[in-house]
């Protein structure tokens, strides 16, 4: 038995392919396959077999799943994503927060000086003689001018006024409030420098300049901190 005998008995393998005996059968066929093993005995046990496998190829598929740096790069990429979203609410809060508190303060400011704008600058029977709340005006329903708001001076010093819970335009209390409060002071100021850090003693002047200040003091805050403040002059 020579060479060629032998391979056309037992097939060979050529190039990486697999050459089966179908040609000298007469079959004029050819198999071709990857290994050897899976063309072995299949053509000479089942010669009528129609349809030889094609030629492959294509790369083998790898098995399915995740690799380890797939899997890791999938949970820094979906961290990051849920952490910016966190990020962006939280600061979406302290905006709305802040604006919120913003927009309530405004208003207490504007509460108080709509309750001053009837008001006349001095009392109308003490006039300038008297600064601060005269005899028998013990609280801001009893105020019938500006002055009023200036306060009881201590040892020569007006404080002003502070309304806690705050007050609104008609010297009523407003409820369901809690850690809000207005602040009001009152200046005698120079008719052409009514903007001056520096002020005139009171009643000296025909001018009161009234600040009000609004404070909001939360459940964990230290300290009350101011809101807004809101400044307006009135002559005489
Ligand atoms: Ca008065």
């Amino acid at each position: 038995m020579d060479q060629n005998d032998y391979s056309r008995r037992k097939g060979r393998q050529v190039s990486g392919k697999y050459e089966g005996p179908y040609r000298n059968l007469g079959m004029n066929r050819r198999v071709d396959c990857d290994v050897e093993i899976m063309c072995t005995g299949t053509p000479m046990n089942h010669p009528q077999s129609p349809t030889p496998n094609p030629p492959s190829r294509r790369p083998r598929r790898r098995d399915a799943g995740f690799t380890l740096i797939e899997a890791a790069l999938t949970t820094v990429i979906v961290g990051t994503g849920v952490l910016s979203i966190v990020a962006a609410q939280q600061a979406y809060h302290q905006k709305n927060d802040w604006a919120q508190r913003t927009g309530t303060a405004m208003l207490l400011a504007n509460e108080l000086r709509e309750l001053t704008m009837p008001l006349p600058v001095f009392d109308p029977i003490t006039g300038k003689t008297f600064i601060g709340p005269e005899p028998g005006e013990a609280t801001v329903a009893d105020y019938d001018d500006l002055d009023d708001f200036a306060g009881v001076p201590m040892a020569g010093i007006y404080p002003g006024m502070t309304f806690d819970p705050p007050i609104d335009a008609l010297r009523r209390t407003i409820a369901d409030m809690p850690g809000w409060s207005q602040h009001v002071t009152v200046d005698s100021v120079l008719v052409d420098n009514i903007a001056a850090s520096f002020v005139q003693p009171l009643g000296t002047t025909p001018m009161l300049r009234l600040t009000v200040d609004v404070l909001y003091q939360g459940p964990n805050d230290p300290n009350a901190q101011v809101i807004t403040q809101l400044t307006w002059v009135v002559g005489q």
